[in-house]
């Protein structure tokens, strides 16, 4: 399959329901009042995490993605069903760009992660919404606000724990081949690989990582040469690099030169992402005797000052392989706390898009609403009262956390009967509240006296 990395879509939420104008009609009831229900909310579209995608190959051909939109609201107090939510699957490591502004709306950096890109529409009112004692047969119902649509441009940046890095030809997907189920193209001529492969290395039971093969790069690659950098901004999530190095290349190059030149490419590339750690892995030491292949790469790390650490492997006669992949294991286990996206210095995975309408009812889960005259609606006085009576609830329940502490030390009944008497002072002023409030509150308040009562039965 051909391996894409960049994608632009459109998406379309769905638009809400309208809302309905009815009156009840039926023998015998004359003016039967207003029964129009409201419309119902439009679908709205996510970004799902799936961890079977490694491309966004998917996104060539289709490009746009509508939600449903919400049910009309029906006489008799129906109301208009909910438009289905949609769910569109993108590669972990997809950075979700807003076409028009630029912004990043938010990146999929783990399997279970969702990010709105979309929101759905609100529902119109329907006219019972709107009776009142001066208006007892309305004729007025709001039709639903549109849903969000906006392009997006997607960036695929994918995902690994460890990359290889080399010139071409150095064994890169010889080394993923051995060591993962991979199964990258080889072959003994340059650029063979033409995009990022990942494989999973299991090393012991339930210990694995992520081993990442990018193309080679070559001398120039930074202003284009060979296939260019381009490849490299998957490597930029990888937190270990493995440098890979023919000891023997069939040019006759200088092997110190070539370490050189594809480190300065990376410095080109990201001055962040080449001072990364970087570990390096001779190959095809199969091809001269072991201690020939010591003395060279002896001499070639003196010459380089290598600080670093290093292996020497071969992944046809795989000597060296367990020895590097257990290292890595333990290095990527160890540097686990560090999450991709700290890495990359994005923002937090949960991102809304920022563009949302000014509207108080904000605070309503799928509200775009924008009428003035909804809002008045919705905000009805029951509603703040349940609130302030929570609140009242929230307040008795610290003062019987603070008034225990200090009554196991002293006067404990004294200081509980306080409590009890603030509950009581709660319950008679949140009267008008919702039965469910006033019970917490007088839950509350006889848990205390049942503790005071306990305690002076034990004096
Ligand atoms: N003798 C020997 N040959 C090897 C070893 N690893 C890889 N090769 C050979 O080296 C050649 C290139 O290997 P690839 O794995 O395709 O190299 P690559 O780094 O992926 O190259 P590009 O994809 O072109 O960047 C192949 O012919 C391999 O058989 C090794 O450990 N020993
Ligand atoms: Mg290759």
């Amino acid at each position: 399959m051909k391996f894409v990395d960049e994608a632009t879509i459109r998406v379309e939420a769905g638009a809400g329901g309208k809302g309905c104008i009815g009156f009840r009609r039926e023998k015998y009831i004359p003016f039967g009042g207003p029964d129009g229900g409201d419309g119902g909310d439009g679908g709205t579209i996510w970004a799902v995490a799936d961890y079977n995608l490694n491309t966004l190959a998917d996104f060539r051909f289709n490009r746009t993605f509508r939600a449903e939109r919400g049910g009309d609201g029906e006489g008799s107090n129906c109301r208009g069903a909910y438009g289905n939510d949609m769910e569109v699957g993108m590669p972990l490591g997809t950075l979700i760009y807003d076409e028009g502004t630029g912004e990043l709306i938010g990146e999929l950096t783990r399997t279970t992660q969702r990010i709105k890109i979309a929101q759905g529409g609100f529902h119109g009112l329907g006219n019972v919404r709107f009776k009142s004692s001066t208006n007892r047969a309305p004729y007025q119902a709001t039709k639903g606000s549109p849903g969000e649509a906006r392009d997006l441009r997607l960036e695929l940046s994918l995902m690994a724990d460890v990359g290889l890095l080399g010139l071409p030809n150095a064994g890169k997907s010889t080394l993923l081949s051995a060591v993962s189920a991979a199964r990258p193209k080889i072959a003994d001529y340059p650029f063979t690989t033409l995009y990022p492969q990942p494989g999973v290395v299991a090393v012991g039971a339930l210990r694995s990582f992520v081993m990442m093969d990018i193309p080679g790069l070559i001398e120039g690659a930074a202003s284009g040469a060979g296939l260019g950098i381009r490849f490299l901004k998957h490597i930029q999530r990888t937190r270990l690099l493995l440098h890979l190095v023919d000891i023997l290349p069939p040019s006759g190059a200088d092997i110190v030169e070539s370490i050189k030149t594809i480190n300065a490419e990376l410095k080109e590339f990201n001055e962040e992402v080449a001072a990364r750690d970087q570990w390096l892995v001779f190959n095809k030491i199969d091809q001269m005797p072991e201690d020939e292949a010591q003395v060279l790469i002896q001499k070639a790390l003196k010459r380089l000052k290598w600080k670093g650490r290093w292996f020497a492997i071969s992944s046809v006669s795989r000597a060296g392989l367990k020895e590097l992949l257990h290292a890595a294991m333990d290095w990527v286990q160890e540097h686990s706390a560090t999450e991709p996206e700290q890495l990359l210095g994005a923002p937090t995975v949960e991102t809304e898009p920022k563009a949302k309408p000014k509207s108080k009812l904000r605070a309503h889960p799928g509200n775009v609403w924008k009428a003035p005259k909804a809002e008045k609606i919705i905000q009805e006085k029951p509603v703040a009262k349940a609130a302030k009576a929570k609140k009242a609830v929230k307040a008795v329940k610290k003062a019987v956390k603070k008034a225990t502490k200090p009554a196991v030390k002293a006067k404990k009944i004294v200081k509980a009967t306080k409590v009890v008497a603030k509950a009581k002072k709660v319950i008679k002023a949140k009267k008008a509240a919702k039965p469910v409030a006033k019970k917490a509150v007088k839950k509350v308040a006889k848990k205390v006296i049942k503790a005071a009562k306990a305690k002076k039965s034990k004096r």
